[in-house]
């Protein structure tokens, strides 16, 4: 097939997987304050609240299972091989395990943990705590490998030459709130690709694309794959 196709997914398509996004009215970032748990700061002022986050979100994600959309997702990628791109802002792994491939994670991944002296990165524990040690060069400097504000998101290289050699942008499940990831449609859509928004509502960056469709992501997104 021609076509190549850039998928950016955000906590809506996990929200009926049973993973809560951040920004609804029952979001992460109602009840937990984002200063506080998502950002370098915060981290250094109180690293036991932080892991406390990662590591409740780390056991809710390991028992979720994926979701329709996760799996028309696999599925469209296994129908065109080497056409298909995710780039999620999600730390879940719901897409690896409904079969996709092709993933890139530009937040993070919670599975995973990071030294901030070394750069060394292994599979997270269950629980995290200050003070667990690198197991590369023994410093305690461990953290979540997610992506805080004010950090750089990864793979911006290979995601911005995807951008450009896109055919079709598709967004799902993402409010259009955080950037870069929100400012990937313009980009896409000035290389030339045609762009589509399929949310629950429209996001903020709604007036950006081509075409949306809006419902659930586990009906809309197999609608869209069939
Ligand atoms: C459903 C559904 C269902 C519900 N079916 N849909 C001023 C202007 C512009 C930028 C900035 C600025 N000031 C600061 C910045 C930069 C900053 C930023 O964007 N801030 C904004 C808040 C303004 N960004 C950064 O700091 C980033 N780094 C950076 O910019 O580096 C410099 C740089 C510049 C240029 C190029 C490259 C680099 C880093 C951002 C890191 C974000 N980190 C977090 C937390 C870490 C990971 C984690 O803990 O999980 O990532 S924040 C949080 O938001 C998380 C998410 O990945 C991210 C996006 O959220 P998402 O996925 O969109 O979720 P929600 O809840 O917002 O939306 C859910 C959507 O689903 C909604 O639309 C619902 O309707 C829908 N939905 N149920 C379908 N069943």
């Amino acid at each position: 097939m021609a076509e190549r196709i850039v998928i950016l997914t955000g906590a809506g398509i996990s929200a009926e997987s049973g993973l809560g996004t951040f920004r609804d009215g029952d979001g992460l970032w109602s009840r937990y304050d984002l200063n506080a748990v998502a950002t370098p700061g915060g981290f250094a002022r109180d690293p036991a609240l932080v892991h406390e986050f990662y590591n409740a979100r780390r056991a809710n994600a390991r028992a979720a299972a994926p979701n329709a959309a996760h799996r028309a997702l696999a599925r469209l990628e296994r129908d065109w091989p080497g056409a298909v791109l995710i780039v999620t802002q999600n730390v879940d792994d719901l897409h690896e395990r409904a079969g996709s491939r092709d993933v890139l994670h530009m937040h993070g991944e919670l599975a995973q943990a990071l030294c901030a002296a070394c750069g060394a990165r292994w599979p997270a524990p269950a629980a995290m705590a200050p003070g667990d040690s690198c197991p590369a060069c023994a410093a305690r400097a461990v953290r979540p490998d997610v992506v805080w504000f004010g950090e750089y998101p990864y793979h911006m290289d290979r995601i911005a030459k995807a951008l450009r050699a896109a055919d079709l942008f598709v967004a799902i499940g993402t409010s259009g709130h955080v950037y870069p990831a929100a400012g990937f449609v313009q980009e896409a859509a000035q290389a030339g690709a045609r762009t589509l928004e399929l949310n629950l509502e429209p996001s903020a960056t709604a007036s950006d694309f081509d075409a949306a469709r809006f419902g659930p992501a586990g009906v809309i997104v197999p609608d869209w794959v069939a």
